[in-house]
This record gives C-alpha cells, sequence and structure tokens, in this order.
C-alpha cells in the first residue's frame, strides 16, 4: 500500500544565491523524500522561490534591475543548485507565476467575503529586512533582534486578517495535537508565546510604499503582505481547491523549515489554514541554525558559505554526509571545514569506502566460492541481526526527521560489517581448501551487506548507493523491502570498487604526486631510503601486520645474515627466515614478541621456506627489531 506524502521546504527569498543554510533544508528534504520514496510510498517534494515583497524590491533597486528580472536571474540560481546537487523535487513553485496569484487572491476574496479581514490602522517598528512589524518586546536597543540595524517607524492605514479570533482555537489544536510542532522544544516556544494576547494580523502593505506585490482583489490601493502571499504556496502549487493532486497530498502535508520562521508557520499558516475552510498541515519540522564562526549564517550578515563551491571541491554525497550528521535536526550546528574533512576522511574513506574495497576486492578475487557455500554461522547472522537492528534503528529515527540518528545507526552496521571481515578473515580462509565452504559463505555475507547498503545508503548517498549497486550487478530500482540480509546462498559477480570516498590529504597531495611521477624513474631505484610515492590508506591496509611471539631461532647452516625463526600467530606457527644473524644471536630474539608481515607470498631461502617477514629498521650499520612497548597476544592486528 502505497502512503501519500507531501514534504515542503520553504520558498527561498530571491534577494541572493543560495548558501548552505537553504542547502542544508533542501538535502534534508531530499533524503526524507528519497527514503520515503524507497519505502514504497507516493511522494510529492515541493520547493521554490518567494519573489514578493520589500526585500526583493530592494535588492532590485540595488542591483539596479526590474524586480522581475532579479526574481527570474535568482530563482533559476537556485532551480540550477538544487538541481546540481541532484535534489528530486518534483514541482518547483515561483509566487510570481499566475498559478500561484490566482490562489491568494481567491483565499483573500474568500476571507474579505467572510469578514475575516478588515481595513484598520497601523503603526509600528518595522524592519525591511525581515519584512515585519517588531513589538516593543522584541525590539534590541531599538533595533532589530536579527539584523540588528534599526527599525523605522511606520504608520499606514492596513488590511487586517482577524488573527486575534483564533488563539483559543490555536492552544486547543496544538494540545489535541502534540506532535505537529517538532521537536518539542519548538512547540513550547509556541505554545509559550501564546501565553500573550494575539494581535490581528497586518495582511496588506500600501502601494504607495510597496508597489512588488500581489494586488489585494478588492482593493486595488495595496498589495499582500509577502507572508500572506507565501505561506499559500503550499497549496497553490497542489492546484487549490480542485485539483486531484491537492485532494491526494495535502491531507499528508509535512512542512519544513528552520526556527527563524517558525512563527509565520505555526501560527499565521494554521490560523489562515482554519479561517479558510482548510485541514491544518499534518507536521511542522523544524531545525536550527547553521553558524559560522559562532554566529547565524545569512545573506544579511554576509558571512556565507557557498553551498556549491562545497560540493564542488568534495562532491555532492560528501557534502551531503557532512551536513546531514553533523546536525542534530532541532539544533544549532557550527559549519568548519576542518569538521568536514575530518567526519569524510573518518567516515566515509575510512569506514564506508574501505568495507567497500575490502570486500569488493575479496569477492572479485573469489574463484569458484559460488560452488562452495558453507551454512551460515554464528557470525554471520550476527552481521544479519545488526542489518535488522539498523533498519529498524534508521526507520525510527526518519520518521522523527533525526538523519543524524538514522546515519549513526547505519554506520553502526558499517562498523559491525568492518569487525566481521577482520574477525573471519577471508583472505586466510582462501589459503586452506579445506575452509573453501566458509569462504563461500563470508564472501556471501560480504556480498549480501553490501547489497543491503546500496539500497539503505540510496536517500544519504545517492551516488555512491548506485556504484556500491553496481558493482554487486543489481540493476533493479532499489526498494527497502529488499534491503533484508540472509537470503543469498551463491557468491554474486561483483567488480573491484575502491577509492569511493578518497581520503583528503590524498587530493591535496596530488600535485606533489604527480611532481614525483615526473621525475625519472632510475632515481628512486638509486636511493631505496627516498621516500616512496604516496600510497592510499587501502594499499596500506592489504599488508597484515601481525604480532608474532618467537618460540624459537637457530642460525640458518653457511648463512652469514639468516637466522631461522619460528614464530606464534596465536593459533598459527610460522617459520619465517630473516636477514638479522649479524645483528642478534638466536638467544635473544626467543620469548619476545614482534611485528610481522603476515601475508607475504612464501619465499624461499637457502633451501628453507618463509612463511612472514619481521619487521626491523635499520640506520647506517644498527638494526632493532620492533618490538611492542606493552604486551600484547600473539596475533594480534597492527595497523
Ligand atoms: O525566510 N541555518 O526565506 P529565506 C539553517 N521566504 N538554515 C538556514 C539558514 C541557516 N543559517 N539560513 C537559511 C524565507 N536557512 C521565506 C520563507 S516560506 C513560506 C517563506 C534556510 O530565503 C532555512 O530553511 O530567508 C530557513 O528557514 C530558510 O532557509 C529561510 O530562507
Amino acid at each position: 500500500m502505497s502512503a501519500p506524502f507531501y514534504l515542503t521546504t520553504p520558498i527561498y527569498y530571491v534577494n541572493a544565491a543560495p548558501h548552505l543554510g537553504h542547502a542544508y533544508t533542501t538535502i534534508v528534504a531530499d533524503a526524507m523524500a528519497r527514503y520515503r520514496r524507497l519505502a514504497g510510498d507516493r511522494v510529492w517534494l515541493l520547493t521554490g522561490t518567494d519573489e514578493h515583497g520589500d526585500k526583493i524590491a530592494q535588492a532590485a533597486t540595488r542591483a539596479g534591475l526590474p524586480p522581475q528580472a532579479l526574481a527570474d536571474r535568482n530563482s533559476s540560481a537556485f532551480r540550477e543548485t538544487w538541481r546540481r546537487l541532484g535534489i528530486t523535487n518534483d514541482d518547483y513553485i515561483r509566487t510570481t507565476e499566475p498559478r500561484h496569484a490566482r490562489v491568494v487572491q481567491a483565499v483573500l476574496q474568500g476571507l474579505r467575503d467572510a469578514g475575516e479581514i478588515y481595513l484598520g490602522k497601523y503603526g509600528g517598528h518595522y524592519c525591511f529586512g525581515c519584512e515585519r512589524f517588531y513589538t516593543e518586546k522584541e525590539i534590541v536597543d531599538g533595533r532589530c533582534p536579527d539584523h540588528q540595524t534599526p527599525l523605522t517607524w511606520i504608520e499606514e492605514e492596513n488590511y487586517f486578517f482577524r488573527m486575534s479570533k483564533y488563539q483559543g482555537w490555536l492552544i486547543e489544536y496544538l494540545e489535541a495535537h502534540p506532535d505537529l510542532i517538532r521537536p518539542e522544544r519548538y512547540r513550547n516556544e509556541i505554545l509559550g508565546f501564546l501565553r500573550e494576547p494575539l494581535q490581528d494580523l497586518s495582511i496588506s502593505r500600501p502601494r504607495s510604499r510597496l508597489e512588488w506585490g500581489i494586488p489585494l482583489p478588492f482593493d486595488e490601493r495595496f498589495v499582500t503582505y509577502v507572508w500572506f502571499d507565501a505561506l499559500l504556496n503550499y497549496v497553490s502549487a497542489l492546484g487549490w481547491p480542485d485539483d486531484e493532486r491537492f485532494r491526494t497530498f495535502w491531507p499528508h502535508a509535512q512542512h519544513l523549515i528552520a526556527k527563524d520562521i517558525l512563527k509565520p508557520h505555526a501560527i499565521y499558516w494554521p490560523c489562515m489554514l482554519k479561517a479558510a475552510g482548510l485541514d491544518v498541515f499534518r507536521r511542522l519540522n523544524v531545525h536550527g541554525y547553521w553558524n559560522v564562526g559562532g554566529g547565524k549564517m545569512s545573506k544579511s550578515v554576509g558571512n556565507v558559505v557557498e553551498a556549491l563551491a562545497l560540493t564542488d571541491k568534495y562532491g555532492n554525497d560528501a557534502f551531503r554526509y557532512f551536513v546531514m550528521r553533523e546536525m542534530t535536526f532541532g539544533l544549532d550546528a557550527d559549519f568548519t571545514e576542518e569538521a568536514f574533512v575530518g567526519r569524510l576522511n573518518a567516515d566515509l574513506a575510512n569506514d564506508l569506502g574501505n568495507l567497500v574495497s575490502r570486500a569488493t576486492t575479496l569477492l572479485a578475487g573469489a574463484r569458484d566460492g559460488e560452488a562452495t557455500v558453507g551454512p551460515p554461522e554464528e557470525e554471520d547472522t550476527a552481521v544479519h541481526r545488526a542489518a535488522v537492528t539498523a533498519r529498524a534503528a534508521a526507520d525510527e529515527a526518519m520518521a522523527d526527521f533525526a538523519f543524524q540518528r538514522a546515519l549513526a545507526a547505519i554506520w553502526e552496521f558499517i562498523g559491525a560489517v568492518n569487525r566481521y571481515v577482520d574477525a573471519t578473515q577471508p583472505w586466510a580462509l582462501a589459503r586452506d581448501p579445506a575452509r573453501r565452504p566458509r569462504l563461500g559463505r563470508v564472501l556471501c555475507t560480504l556480498a549480501d551487506a553490501l547489497g543491503w547498503l546500496g539500497i539503505v545508503l540510496d536517500p544519504f548517498l545517492p551516488e555512491a548507493a548506485g556504484r556500491i549497486r553496481a558493482a554487486v550487478g543489481v540493476t533493479a530500482p532499489p526498494r527497502l523491502a529488499d534491503a533484508v540480509m540472509g537470503r543469498l546462498d551463491r557468491v554474486p559477480a561483483v567488480a573491484r570498487l575502491s577509492g569511493l570516498f578518497p581520503r583528503i590529504e590524498d587530493a591535496a597531495r596530488t600535485a606533489g604526486k604527480a611532481a614525483r611521477a615526473a621525475r625519472p624513474a632510475r632515481a628512486a631505484a638509486d636511493t631505496p631510503d627516498a621516500p616512496a610515492a604516496p600510497i592510499a590508506i587501502e594499499d596500506f591496509q592489504r599488508v597484515d601486520l601481525r604480532v608474532a611471539e618467537v618460540l624459537a631461532a637457530e642460525a640458518v647452516p653457511k648463512s652469514r645474515k639468516l637466522l631461522r625463526l619460528t614464530v606464534s600467530l596465536g593459533d598459527e606457527q610460522r617459520t619465517v627466515v630473516a636477514g638479522i644473524a649479524e645483528h642478534y644471536a638466536p638467544a635473544d630474539l626467543v620469548g619476545k614478541k614482534v611485528v610481522v608481515v603476515a601475508n607475504l607470498q612464501p619465499a624461499t631461502l637457502m633451501g628453507i621456506t618463509s612463511q612472514g617477514m619481521i619487521l626491523a629498521g635499520s640506520a647506517d650499520t644498527k638494526t632493532a627489531v620492533l618490538a611492542l612497548d606493552r604486551d600484547l597476544p600473539a596475533g594480534a592486528k597492527v595497523r
């Protein structure tokens, strides 16, 4: 059964270009829409631009453009930004479109006819930046509390919407619908505000002061107040009143905003809907501010982080991941590029990128794994259970718009699969023909986990999820219902996928790497101690380093340099030939814990097969075997 789901972002003002704050709201809206679609819901995602009012008129004057030209230009900039960020909105509304103006005028006329709108007088402290009057109580040192700019006293005749009469109704409605506004702190803020008497709302502006707006249908001397105009976009875009789309989606409307515009959405809007005889929206989801350097980022303040510059630099998926993971929905968050790079490296490059690279490398190298797949063991079913737990936690978090919690749950699973790889050691299983069925099962579990991630990550990291699905050979459109592990009993054909999220230092060093690569190859060969070219962490991790205990040591007959060591790697003993006889007496080594490379191809030296290599450093004539500075069991992993 597909449930309708209607989600809106604010419609953004066209007085400047989109920035991180707008991008955050639109990205989380997109992730939510994608999640619901993945779950099989019928989704309608709306965004758009708010194009009337003083603020736009003033920006147009400053730019030396007619307001419509400025609106056209900047509305396109928003639209283009969302296209580049891969936002999957189903519609894009502009308040200068006839389909919208028609609805605003119809609603105004209906309210006027019903006696909900009257002509009155108003004087007050007005902020042009906010497009609103401030009460004495709200003013800070005679200035706008938001913009810190001086306010202007304006007195004028205007039309008013009888909002005050809905105060009692609104309080009751909020009490009867405790989850109408969430997180709860914003609901409490509104209930607190409603303890004071609610004023009627001035819904017009005299044309003598402002031309740029939708004319009142019943008095040509006025245009509509921009908020009254803007809020109606949520129903005009659905084709109110007669469109099928309106009937389908309006009963399931959820709005998404930041706390700056809580009051118009939580007070004006429900009262407007009630007065116009429409149902109240289902839910208002409110997030906090992105701050930069401790202050709110806004166009008028000027410390704006350019969303597009960041995505160009680090990629769309990394940007989406960072903003969703870093901000606790409802609270403020600080943006720093260091935090961004930190998360990219730790969560995306290390945890996810490495898992995908390790797992696909093992799977791509599997030869006849599909023929021999053993039964699942406890280790495998534990991974299946981790997937079930993560799905349940992600579903619950997404129902609450808690994007950060959903991602944390998925990363728990990624951690569990990484630990599973460490514990099952598929590369060791591959060495032992008798353990082929076990290897087959481990590879199945890994392929299965990748398939799961390719679905569940799709709303959050659409590009990476698509690449993961392609690597495991999934071509069908992803569905959440298919994110179920434990159904695979053949190892599928998998293509190697590495470098899904390159570490940032790597990118920063690319220039240096290119310069080194351009040097004559001979230079490196001539100077063996010269620094090697940088390698990716994945390359380093392919080296299996282990703690080994030296059980026995003896000189290799007829060799000046070689010692034959018997070492324990925990559950396995190995013979290792080491070229350290000139520096260590055999007895010095017995009982020592050293570090060995455990996955070197065996080599034969003086007729003895060496199954590994001991790590030692050397300078001039000195050589030192690497030991541990505190005790660890033999077999422990070294990284
Ligand atoms: O208010 N942190 O438009 P607007 C987080 N046109 N989100 C931020 C942010 C920040 N620092 N800055 C902006 C308007 N946003 C009206 C809305 S709706 C009927 C009319 C995001 O261009 C956040 O979603 O000022 C906030 O609510 C919105 O942009 C305000 O955008």
